[in-house]
């Protein structure tokens, strides 16, 4: 296959490459992508110096797949340009994901939508990738009826310019206003901001949660509130997810049905101290899950505590799947 990575400089396109390395995907070509800025550049892939190329070069270099992960403004300008040539493009920004004609999808929940004839497929965002992938087994044994969720998001979500404003003042510097990516210091402090605010007064983050939840899990009738902040945290997103079932439910059922879901580890020994944490998820592409108890407030409530590697699972991860569905299922380069 050949394959391009389209923001292959930025934190997740370097991810995207070493998933890439990792797994199993046969890649004939690999073909590196960035703005202007970085054109002539080389980065490494498999052991091999490879130059970065613009945009207009690699729609000319017909990719079999593209793995976008360059902003929503690119995505919409350039993925139905990659589409048209007839490459399959897996888009990691917000920019398709609500636009009803594309799937919005996670592997392990409903890769079975994809046909071959999906030419922009869009990833969902981190924060709800780990949301889903331990609630929608429950979802089907129970029925979800309210999720009432909380974030705890490690700066790496808001790409390199955040990083480098962590990094800067943890060794006491003051950022310049043009070095900082949010509007206060992210260093031991909590900014319940991700991304911007809407009409509403909910953030774009939080109505991530709401809308794409319920396109994956495919049921327009749960009710999902959210509230996302953003911590001075390196190696994952954390969530306190509280979830209302339409139906009674045994906590054995449910040990037993994340037990059983491919891509979730439970980390639940409470004797042991021993339960999910971003820094120890980072560089995993598991999902991880603990503190799994009954709501005692409410009929059929349930609390979880669910964490995964937000570059990862929550992105670069996820998008590599989606790659290797479409190579396994003759839908893309095969
Ligand atoms: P570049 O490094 O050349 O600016 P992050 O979110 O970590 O900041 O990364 C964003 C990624 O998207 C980078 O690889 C960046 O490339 C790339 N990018 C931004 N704008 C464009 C564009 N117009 N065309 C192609 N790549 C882009
Ligand atoms: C964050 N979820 O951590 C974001 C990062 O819609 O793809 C990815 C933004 C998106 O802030």
């Amino acid at each position: 296959m050949k394959v391009a990575v389209v923001g292959v400089t930025g934190l997740v396109g370097t991810v995207m490459c070493r998933v890439l390395e990792e797994r199993e995907l046969p890649i004939s070509e690999f073909i590196p992508v960035a703005s202007a800025r970085s054109v002539g550049k080389t980065v490494k892939f498999k052991g091999q110096e490879y130059t970065i190329i613009g945009m207009e070069d690699a729609i000319a270099a017909r990719p079999d797949i593209a793995i976008f992960s360059a902003g929503g403004s690119t995505s919409l300008e350039y993925a139905p340009q990659f589409a048209e040539v007839g490459t399959t493009v897996i888009d990691n920004s917000s920019a398709w994901r609500m636009d009803p004609s594309k799937k919005l999808v996670v592997p392990e929940i409903n890769a079975a939508e994809l046909q071959p004839e999906d030419k922009i497929i869009a990833n969902p965002n981190c924060s709800t990738i780990q949301m889903v992938m331990a609630l929608a087994p429950l979802h089907r044994a129970f029925g979800i009826k309210r999720i009432v969720v909380s974030t705890y998001q490690s700066f790496t979500g808001t790409g390199m310019k955040a990083v480098k404003q962590y990094q800067l003042e943890k060794k006491g510097y003051e950022p310049k206003a043009e070095e900082m990516a949010y509007h206060y210091p992210i260093f031991e402090n909590c900014l319940p901001h991700c991304d911007v605010f809407l009409d509403n007064s909910y953030t774009k983050e939080e109505m991530k949660l709401v809308n794409e939840t319920r396109k994956i899990l495919n049921d327009d009738s749960i009710g999902v509130t959210a509230t996302a902040v953003r911590v001075p945290v390196d190696g994952g997103h954390s969530e306190s997810v509280n979830v209302e079932f339409r139906q009674p439910f045994d906590i054995e059922e449910v040990y037993r049905l994340l037990r059983e879901t491919p891509g979730i580890t439970i980390q639940d020994d409470l004797g042991n101290n021993h339960y999910p944490m971003p820094r120890f998820a980072k560089d995993q592409d598991d999902v991880f899950v603990g503190r799994i108890r009954r709501d005692e407030s409410v009929a059929n409530g349930l609390n979880l505590w669910i964490v995964a590697d937000n570059l990862r699972k929550g992105a670069a991860t996820n998008a590599v799947q989606i790659a290797e569905y479409l190579y396994q299922h003759k839908a893309a380069g095969a």
